[in-house]
């Protein structure tokens, strides 16, 4: 029986992502011409256990980076078994594309493959149901807005300076409302870039993957000293706005001896806790992602129990929004947050099975971007469905990471009085 929610057809296309790298956009079509669309990112600083993202290989093409693979997955593999199925069945459909797939991280069909036909399901059905997407997620009277999670320097894997700390990121904690959280950050982002242009040259405000600067700084310390000076120049104090770091300290993270190379330093982990607990106490840092290598819960536990709530300490490479690597890493108190990617666990079903556990263990979820990113906004609806307290979008720059910011203007001029804040203010 055919009925509106019905699948009738499937198209796959390789499109380009924001580094430029090819990508898979599926377009899932049911009734009336009406279609769901969905183009998945991919990371750079990837961890260890995520779901397999399936490149051709081929150096002639693409530099091997090609997805063509993952689109005759979809059309020659995933779409036969999935037309006439009811798009509104989420979980069987994800469920049936995890039994095709039939491997532990989904290396056969693809994680890029399957999650881009997860999420295209999911947007065809909200919208022949004529609903907004976060709604048909997670249907809720008001809608709790993320605070945006900023990242205005780049180093590491996504910057070609030598800061070893990844992310630099600004949280307008105090703003009242998300608009105002976001205009915070775009007034600190401008004034961060008059401060490093003044200090260190009009090369200092080339950016990074993510759309913050990248400049030629050398030591965490320089990069959270200018941070605060453009606080200051625009007029925010520390209660307003808290800052964050993602070490994405796997990759300065030295197998031989398990030391830390950081800012031209070697460390174990016991000296990178106390290099923490030192920048902790003398700045207002209030998250702290992967401060330790993927594989180290016990360093990660130590960690979250000494700063005693103090910050919130996320998980990404560590969890990579895998159920087995969260429920380990509830057991030994590893962290108090978590960091969700969709494409990290590969179907919109196990992201948010993923959330349910995490929330239930009491973690802050922080749901994120990758940074090589589309212009699909998915995640600005997942936010605010499951009501994340944070959401990771990269710097208010550059337009596949101002979609997802722009995405959730929209969505909190919709809900009007409908919708509230993640800020202090609310919390
Ligand atoms: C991270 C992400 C996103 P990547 O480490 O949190 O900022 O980076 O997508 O390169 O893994
Ligand atoms: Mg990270």
């Amino acid at each position: 029986m055919n009925s509106e929610t019905t699948i009738n057809d499937l198209k796959a296309i390789q499109v380009l992502d924001s580094r430029g790298n090819p990508t898979i956009e599926v377009d899932l079509f049911v009734q009336n011409g009406l279609f769901g669309r969905a183009i998945v990112p991919s990371g750079a600083s990837t961890g260890l256990h995520e779901a397999v993202e399936l490149r051709d290989g081929d150096e002639k093409t693409f530099g091997g980076k090609g997805v063509l693979l993952a689109v005759s997955n979809v059309i020659e593999k995933i779409r036969p078994e999935l037309i006439g199925l009811d798009c509104t069945d989420q979980k069987g459909i994800d469920e049936l594309m995890i039994q095709l797939d039939g491997t532990e991280n989904k290396q056969r069909l693809g994680a890029n493959a399957i999650l881009a036909v997860s999420m295209a399901v999911c947007r065809a059905a909200s919208l022949a149901r004529q609903e907004s997407l976060y709604r048909y997620l997670i249907f809720r009277e008001k809608y709790r807005l993320p605070i945006p999670m900023m990242n205005v320097i780049n180093g590491g894997k996504h910057a070609g300076n030598d800061l070893s700390i990844q992310e630099f990121l600004i949280e307008p904690v105090g703003a009242n409302s998300y608009s105002e959280a976001l205009r915070f950050g775009v007034e600190i982002y401008h004034a961060l870039g008059d401060v490093l242009k003044t200090k260190y040259g009009s090369t200092a405000v080339n950016v990074g993957d993510e759309g913050g600067y990248a400049p030629p700084l050398h030591s965490t310390i320089q990069a959270i000293e200018s941070i605060l000076s453009a606080m200051q120049k625009s007029g925010y104090g520390e209660d307003t706005v808290e800052l964050g770091l993602d070490s994405a300290a796997s990759n300065f993270f030295d197998k031989r001896d398990s030391t830390y190379l950081i800012d031209g330093k070697r460390l174990s982990s016991g000296q990178l806790e106390d290099y923490y607990e030192d920048l902790v106490s003398a700045y207002p840092i209030s998250t702290l992602e992967d401060p330790f290598f993927e594989e180290s819960y016990s360093d990660f536990a130590n960690t979250t129990k000494s700063f005693r709530g103090k910050i919130k300490v996320i998980g990404d490479d560590i969890y990579v929004t895998n159920k087995d690597r969260i429920r380990k890493g509830i057991e030994l108190a590893a962290t108090n947050a978590i960091l969700v990617k969709l494409n990290q666990i590969g179907t919109v079903t196990e992201t948010l099975a993923a959330i349910e556990l995490s929330k239930g263990a009491g973690f802050d979820i922080v749901i994120s971007h990758r940074s090589g990113e589309t212009e699909d906004a998915f995640i600005s609806h997942l936010a605010t469905a499951v009501e994340s307290s944070f959401i990771k979008a990269g710097a208010p720059a550059r337009g596949e990471r101002t979609a997802k910011y722009n995405e959730l203007l929209r969505i909190e001029a919709q809900l009007g009085t409908n919708a509230f804040f993640a800020g202090r203010s609310f919390a």
